[in-house]
């Protein structure tokens, strides 16, 4: 009997675990640990270890699905993609290419992101979009600015020579488990950890420092800290005049703020930042790491450019061990992101408002016309699709109906469309609103690359068929776009050609050859030739600004979205437990990890606990101003008092939360509403 290996990858999260998948007959039968890859030596977290509970799930979706009333029943492929074909076509015609929205996957790889991003272009729309808008959209705007490059600066194994690890507003050992054993390196080599989250977590718990801060009061931390570093003469002069500008708005605005001010605005210490401060300008290498404490907010992107700016004039950036490390979310988000899947850019961050970047995309795709930027964001094609400028919606791989902030809302703009199609690999909340749902080919069922947060490009090559009738994307994408009059300009047989076609156009990917990036580990973006052995830190000499600085930004606090009031006391924060995985279609059908966490919570201090008369285990009612959810009721002191958490992968926590926007990147505030908490006894 022939036991087959194939190198794959978890189909989780960005850090990238490699894996083998065992095939035994064509069935994927095990799992063997990968332990020459370079990130995860052969470790993989709860959720790594249970991905073969998907591949052999019964609740797989096998057929093509039209809705009959308030039902689906299966019809063929021909009749599905014509459906689709139709449904855009329709729309197109009455209303315009506007009228028209694709969310693409960060679940789905390069090769499918490139070509879905590029059939909407080529149909006119501008409308591109995928869930970097709900995580690190401020990384991409605010790194953006400050350095020129949206990206992590250094990969996770460099963490190991870091000497201090600051890690605000991320609690990396639920949300990228494996990234735990580089920073536990760093603290067996000397490293002091530093963590800044309102919440206690077992990422606070290998903190040397918590900075137990009030939530939404970052700037005012890193302000606090940046006082001490100029008052006390910490920062790095020579790198500050030789590699940057803008320091000196920076110095004199922070003349006229104090210290106490900042304590008493973040809740902690005058003694607390000050040593912070110390620790981290005076390492020989400090590493900042960051993720959604401070993208979700209405100032993420001020947020994102303040830690920015503090690596910056501390010289802590652009060497081994220092530099700002964004820990992204989905495992091939920082590649839809560099595929074009959003509205501001196509492939290879051109700006999709400059007319250079249309012309460039005109030739390359022999388009007659193609739409100028910006396009609508996925927060905002919500807005769009309830006052009816959008009519039709393709969706690959995301789940709006749980994920979105203001469910309530997305299933109001869901219901205004005239046309929605998912494609999808379980039936979800959303696909069930769709009027067709594709079924796709999961991971390990199709070839293609997927870019790690840590900006290396892997490719894995098919382990197994998909279930019953499920095609992978290349497939169905080329199949629409055929039916849609584009067939000779998006003809593939396969995602080979699709990656030739990448590298030719983005020129972070131009040296990754198929074969290279089939290696284990890959090839780390950029890789300008297929000599170039791929870049490990960026901005080690200059910054991909224009003229090679990187800017300083002088930004203040700017308050949240929406405050406490009498009605609604508690503020009300959002997050990721180790086991579930956002909406929780994958990690819900996996019985190892659904066994273990079963049920929406909340986490209340005792404190509130008491003053509420709530007691441990009873079922609450949370209130804001969008909505109601029950869940139990965790008494627990890692939450503050006057603050509660809850997870999102449960739905029902979405239906609370608050979708005001960041005005620069559109994200939705997840992590601040106003909220009330009800016994139900
Ligand atoms: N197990 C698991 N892993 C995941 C995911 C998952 O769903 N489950 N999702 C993936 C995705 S898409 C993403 S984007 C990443 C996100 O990964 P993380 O950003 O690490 O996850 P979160 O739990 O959303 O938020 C991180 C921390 O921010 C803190 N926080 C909240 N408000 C503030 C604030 O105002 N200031 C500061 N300093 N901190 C604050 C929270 O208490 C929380 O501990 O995880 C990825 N990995
Ligand atoms: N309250 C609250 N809400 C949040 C957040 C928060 O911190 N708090 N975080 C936000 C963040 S950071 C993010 S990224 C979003 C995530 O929002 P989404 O991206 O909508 O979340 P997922 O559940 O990961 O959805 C991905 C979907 O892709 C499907 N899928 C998996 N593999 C494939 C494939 O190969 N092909 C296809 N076609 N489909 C596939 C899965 O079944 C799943 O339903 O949630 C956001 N929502
Ligand atoms: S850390 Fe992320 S990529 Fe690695 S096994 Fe866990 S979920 Fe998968
Ligand atoms: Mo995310």
């Amino acid at each position: 009997m022939s036991t087959k290996l194939i190198a794959s990858l978890c189909p989780y999260c960005a850090v990238g675990c490699g894996l083998f998948i065992q095939v035994e007959k064509g069935k994927a039968t095990g799992i063997k640990y990968m332990i020459d890859h370079p990130t995860c030596v052969g470790a993989l977290c709860p959720k790594g270890n249970s991905v073969l509970e998907l591949l052999n799930n019964q609740e797989r979706l096998v057929y093509p699905l039209k809705r009959s009333g308030s039902d689906f029943i299966p019809i063929s492929w021909d009749e599905a993609l014509e459906l689709v074909a139709q449904g855009l076509a329709r729309n197109l015609e009455r209303y315009g290419p506007k009228s028209l929205g694709f969310l693409v996957s960060s679940r789905c790889n390069n090769e499918e992101n490139y070509l879905m991003q590029k059939m909407a272009r080529l149909l006119g729309s501008p409308n591109v979009d995928n869930c970097a808008r709900l995580c690190h959209s401020p990384t991409v705007m605010g790194l953006g600015a400050s350095f020129g490059a949206g990206a992590m600066t250094n990969n996770l194994l460099d963490l190991e020579n870091s000497k201090c690890i600051f890690a605000i507003g991320t609690n990396f050992t639920e949300a990228h488990p494996i990234v735990s054993r580089w920073v536990e390196k760093a603290k067996d080599n000397g490293a002091v950890v530093i963590v800044a989250d309102p919440r206690i977590t077992s990422t606070t718990w290998m903190a040397d420092i918590h900075l137990r801060l009030n939530p939404g009061s970052d700037i005012d931390l890193l302000r606090g800290m940046m006082k001490v570093i100029v008052d006390e003469g910490l920062e790095d002069a020579d790198f500050i005049s030789s590699r940057t500008t803008g320091f000196q708005e920076l110095k004199e605005s922070l003349s006229v703020f104090s210290i106490e001010e900042a304590a008493e605005k973040t809740g902690l210490d005058v003694a607390e930042i000050v040593k912070a401060a110390r620790v981290y300008a005076k390492s020989s290498a400090s590493a900042l790491l960051y993720s959604m404490g401070i993208t979700q907010h209405v100032s993420g992107t001020d947020n994102v450019m303040t830690c920015a700016t503090i690596a910056l004039i501390c010289g802590q950036i652009g060497r081994p061990g220092a530099g700002v490390w964004p820990m992204r979310g989905q495992n091939n988000v920082q590649g839809n992101c560099d595929v074009g899947g959003m509205p501001e850019f196509y492939p290879g961050y051109r700006r999709s408002v400059d007319p250079k970047t249309i012309e460039f995309f005109r030739a390359a795709w022999n388009a007659t016309d193609l739409p100028l930027g910006p396009g609508l964001t996925s927060t905002d094609m919500n807005d769009a699709a309830i006052d009816g400028r959008l009519k039709a919606l393709y969706i690959t791989g995301e789940d709006p109906i749980v994920c979105d902030a203001n469910v309530n809302k997305t299933r109001r703009a869901l219901e205004s469309l005239d046309f929605l199609v998912v494609q999808e690999i379980f039936m979800t909340p959303t696909a069930k609103m769709a009027d067709v749902i594709l079924p796709a080919a999961a991971w390990a069922e199709k070839s293609g690359s997927y870019t790690s947060m840590e900006r290396r490009v892997q490719w894995i090559d098919r382990a197994i068929e998909p279930p019953g009738e499920a095609k992978e994307g290349v497939w169905i994408i080329c199949e629409i776009a055929r039916r849609l009059g584009l067939g000779e300009v998006m003809a593939y047989d396969n995602p080979s050609q699709v990656l030739e076609e990448i590298r030719s156009l983005v020129p972070q990917y131009k040296g990754m050859s198929q074969e290279r990036i089939s290696r284990v580990g890959g090839v780390l973006w950029p890789c300008p030739d297929e000599q170039h052995p791929g870049t490990e830190i960026l901005h080690l000499q200059r910054f991909s600004t224009s003229d090679g600085r990187a800017r300083i930004f002088d930004l203040q606090n700017t308050p949240p979205g929406e405050v406490t009031s009498p009605e609604y006391p508690i503020l009300l924060s959002t997050g990721r437990i180790v086991l579930h995985y956002n909406g929780g279609s994958m990690t819900m059908r996996s019985p190892s990890l659904q066994e273990r966490e079963s049920e929406l919570y909340v986490e209340v201090n005792p404190v509130d606990a008491s003053n509420l008369k709530i007691a441990e285990g009873e079922m609450v009612a949370v209130k804001t101003r969008r909505g109601e959810a029950e869940a139990r009721a965790k008494i627990s002191d890692r939450v503050m008092s006057g603050m509660a958490f809850m997870p999102f992968h449960y739905h029902g926590t979405n239906l609370l939360t608050s979708d005001a926007l960041d005005p620069v990147s559109r994200i939705p505030e997840y992590k601040m509403a106003a909220c009330r908490i009800e016994s139900r006894r």
